[in-house]
């Protein structure tokens, strides 16, 4: 697999209950590097376009109510099969269904604010980095 790198997002309901640091704890226990990583206020435009591949789904438009509804912090992440190794750590989408020890089992409210957004494949960690930063923020 290698070294590689994806995307992530501690969400709204995450930063609103200080929990940026113990989402990065779980992070990096799991031998990821943050290489990457800004507080941002996601505009309507940046999360509707983050988000167009789920634009015909019921739950689109609160959606990105959520995702614009406070701070978010943007990551990216380095290590030996970063993607598939960082969706283990996220846990499933619903955080009834995500296994013990997951970062969604332990702090995700909802199935929509459950704490954080991981790329689910190469093309898309690619793209989702790109449209979030520059390569002179990148420093691994
Ligand atoms: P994941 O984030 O696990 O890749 P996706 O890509 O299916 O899941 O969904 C993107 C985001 O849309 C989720 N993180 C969640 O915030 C929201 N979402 C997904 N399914 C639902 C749903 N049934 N109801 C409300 N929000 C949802």
């Amino acid at each position: 697999m290698g070294i590689e790198r994806t995307f992530s997002i501690i969400k709204p309901d995450a930063t609103r209950r200080n929990l940026t640091g113990a989402v990065n704890a779980k992070i990096e226990a799991a031998g990821l590097k943050i290489i990457g990583q800004k507080r941002i206020r996601m505009t309507r435009d940046q999360a509707e376009t983050f988000y167009s591949v789920h634009r015909e789904r019921p739950f689109f438009g609160s959606l990105v109510e959520f995702m614009t509804s406070g701070p978010v912090v943007v990551q990216v992440l380095e290590g030996e099969g970063a993607i598939t190794k960082y969706r283990e750590v996220m846990g499933a989408t619903n955080p009834a269904e995500a296994a013990d020890g997951t970062i969604r089992k332990e702090f995700a409210e909802s199935v929509e604010a459950n704490s954080v957004h991981g790329s689910d494949a190469p093309e898309t960690a690619d793209e989702e980095i790109g449209y979030f930063f520059a390569g002179t923020e990148l420093v691994g």
